[in-house]
C-alpha cells in the first residue's frame, strides 16, 4: 500500500500554500504515513530495571510527600515518545511510592486504573468505601469514576505499578476528574466484602452491574499464582505463552476492565517460547524469576534481560520471544479489549 510521494512541482507547491491558508492540506502528501501496511508505532521496546528505578523512587520520597504530590509517581515514559507520559501509544504506566504513615488524597476520574503491587506490603487502596490491603503480586482495580485514596499504615515503603488508560481518554477528550474535600473516603464496608459477594461464583439475586468493570476489585496473588502452578502441573504449555491466564469480570466473563486486559503467566525454568506478535502493545511487570526477552526484527531487534520487579514494553506488532532461567511469573496489561471491541485486534503466532 506504499505508493511513494508524488512529484513536487512549483505549481503544486503554490497550490499547497494557497489551501494551507484555509486549513486544508493534500491527502496524497501524507497518505503513506496515515495508512500503513503494518502498524508504524513510535513505541520502542524498553526495560526499566528496578535496580535503576528504585533509588530514584526512594529519592522522590525525600523530595516530596504523597500529600503534596497527590500521587508520588515516576512515569515510565517510552523512549520513543518522551514527553507524552505514555508507555505505549494507548497506555500509561508509572511506579507509585507511598511511605509509612502517608496518605494519597481521595479523588476520582474517568480514567480507569490498575495497580500491580511490586514491593512491600500493608499499604491499602480504598475504592468505593472498601479498603484493600496490598500484598506483592496483587492486581487491584480502580474503576472509572470511583473515589479512591491510598494510605500506608505499615512500617515499610510500598511500591506499585500504576496502569491507566490516560492516553486513550486524552485522545477521546473524555477526561473528567474531581477531588473529595477529605483526604480519605469513609470506610463503608469490611475488607474482602467484594470478594465474598462476587468471587464465589454467585452474585446477589437481581444484581445489575453498575459498570463495565469487574465488581471484584482485588485479585490476590496467592490465588493467581496457585492457578498458574496448578495448570503447569497438569497441562502442556502453550508454545508462545507458556501458561497464561487473563483476569476476568465474573459477571460478564469478559475482561476485568473495559479498556485494559490484564494477564498473568508462568514460564517454567528453561522455557523458550516461539515468536509471537499482536497489535496490542503490552506492558510487563516481572513478579518472579529471570530470563530474557527478544523483541523486534532485523535492525530493530533488542534483547532485554529481566529479573524480579523489572518492567518492560513490547510494542504493537513487534515479535517477542522469551527465554527463562528460572520459573518466571509475568503480569502484563494491554489495550486489547478496546481493539477487540472495534474489530481491530490481530495476532500472528508465526510459523513455528
Ligand atoms: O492513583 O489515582 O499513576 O490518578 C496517575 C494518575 C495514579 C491514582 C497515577 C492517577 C493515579
Amino acid at each position: 500500500m506504499t505508493h511513494g510521494a508524488p512529484a513536487q512541482t512549483d505549481e503544486r507547491r503554490s497550490f499547497y500554500e494557497q489551501i494551507d491558508r484555509f486549513s486544508m492540506t493534500p491527502l496524497w502528501e501524507v497518505l503513506d504515513a496515515l495508512v500503513t501496511p503494518v502498524p508504524a508505532s513510535p513505541c520502542l521496546p524498553h526495560i526499566w530495571r528496578y535496580d535503576d528505578a528504585r533509588p530514584h523512587l526512594m529519592k522522590s520520597g525525600e523530595l516530596i510527600t504523597a500529600q503534596e504530590a497527590v500521587r508520588r509517581v515516576l512515569v515510565l515514559e517510552n523512549p520513543g515518545m518522551r514527553g507524552d507520559s505514555c508507555a505505549t501509544r494507548s497506555l500509561y504506566a508509572g511506579l507509585q511510592l507511598i511511605l509509612p504513615g502517608e496518605v494519597a488524597p481521595a479523588h476520582r476520574h474517568t480514567q480507569s486504573a490498575l495497580r500491580f503491587v511490586v514491593e512491600g506490603r500493608g499499604a491499602y487502596t480504598a475504592v468505593d468505601g472498601e479498603r484493600r490491603t496490598m500484598e506483592p503480586g496483587d492486581f487491584i482495580i480502580t474503576p472509572s469514576w470511583t473515589w479512591h485514596d491510598h494510605g500506608n499504615p505499615s512500617d515499610e515503603p510500598v511500591v506499585w505499578l500504576d496502569g491507566l488508560d490516560i492516553p486513550v481518554v486524552r485522545f477521546l477528550d473524555a477526561g473528567f476528574a474531581e477531588n473529595l474535600p477529605d483526604d480519605t473516603q469513609p470506610v463503608s464496608h469490611d475488607e474482602g466484602r467484594s470478594l465474598t459477594r462476587y468471587a464465589n461464583n454467585m452474585v446477589p439475586v437481581g444484581y445489575e452491574p453498575e459498570s463495565l468493570t469487574s465488581p471484584i476489585f482485588a485479585y490476590p496473588y496467592a490465588q493467581s499464582r496457585a492457578t498458574l502452578h496448578d495448570m503447569a502441573g497438569h497441562e502442556n504449555p502453550d508454545p508462545a505463552h507458556g501458561y497464561k491466564m487473563q483476569f476476568i469480570n465474573p459477571v460478564t466473563g469478559s475482561y476485568a476492565m473495559p479498556t485494559m486486559a490484564t494477564f498473568m503467566q508462568l514460564l517454567p525454568t528453561d522455557t523458550h517460547t516461539t515468536a509471537y506478535r499482536s497489535t496490542d502493545g503490552t506492558v510487563y511487570s516481572v513478579v518472579e524469576g529471570s530470563g530474557e526477552v527478544e523483541v523486534g526484527e532485523g535492525d530493530g531487534k533488542v534483547v532485554m534481560a529481566f529479573g524480579p520487579r523489572d518492567h518492560f514494553v513490547v510494542p504493537s506488532w513487534a515479535p517477542s520471544r522469551f527465554r527463562t532461567e528460572t520459573d518466571t511469573v509475568l503480569f502484563s496489561f494491554s489495550d486489547r479489549p478496546m481493539q477487540k471491541a472495534l474489530g481491530l485486534w490481530r495476532e500472528d503466532r508465526g510459523n513455528a
